[in-house]
């Protein structure tokens, strides 16, 4: 199965961000709804619970971690463990590694069930990310909003719709200066998968 198409997989277009900067190809992974499929079905779904602000909620979508084993990532008071890659997402890995030149050592996913499952506003700008983190996500399945508000004046507002195969990347300043948010989407009745590429540093890795 050859999930990339070979004229657009190697693209980009750089939005408007400045020392921000924000990737896009709409059309990375051709055969998304094959992989879409494959990871509802292989990968180890959970529904964790977070704490904000001293209160414990469970996340509003289901979540899988992989990555080289014994890396562990750590956020609003979770701790995702990897124990190794998937062939499939291994693979994605070497292709984006080799798109962006980077060493991603981990995967977080969110399957969002449906319209009603978001992912509120926050910035992945914790301190094993490093200063200025690439983050690669991708999206497979129902297309959603993918909103950015900048954190000093949030009246600043972006918008794009991720389709299904899409490729975003996240750069430069972009978790500094912006926070962004999958919002729910009434209509919306299929799922989507999204998938993102860290490389969280910590001294054992
Ligand atoms: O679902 C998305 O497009 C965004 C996911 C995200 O921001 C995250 O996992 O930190
Ligand atoms: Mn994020």
């Amino acid at each position: 199965m050859d999930l990339f198409d070979p004229i657009d997989r190697e693209t980009l277009d750089w939005l408007e961000f400045g020392a921000s900067r924000v990737g896009l190809n709409q059309h990375y992974v051709t055969d998304q709804q094959a992989l879409y499929q494959q990871l509802c079905d292989e990968c180890q779904w959970s529904q964790p619970a977070v704490f904000l602000f001293g209160k414990r909620h469970k996340v509003p979508r289901l979540n899988a971690f992989y990555g080289d084993s014994g890396v562990e990532y750590r956020y609003s008071g979770l701790t995702h463990r990897a124990e190794g890659w998937p062939a499939s997402l291994q693979m994605l890995k070497t292709r984006i590694d080799s798109l962006l030149g980077t060493r991603f050592n981990t995967v977080l996913l969110n399957w969002y069930r449906d319209g009603g499952d978001t992912m509120g506003y926050h910035a992945d700008d914790e301190a094993v990310l490093g200063p200025e983190p690439t983050i690669a996500s991708i999206s497979l399945g129902a297309p959603r909003r993918f909103v950015m508000k900048r954190r000093n004046d949030p009246k600043v507002k972006r918008e794009v719709m991720l389709e299904g195969g899409s490729l975003p990347v996240m750069a430069g300043r972009f978790q500094h200066d912006w926070l962004h948010a999958v919002p729910a989407a009434r209509r919306v009745r299929e799922g989507r998968i999204n998938l993102t590429f860290r490389r969280v540093n910590s001294p054992e890795h």
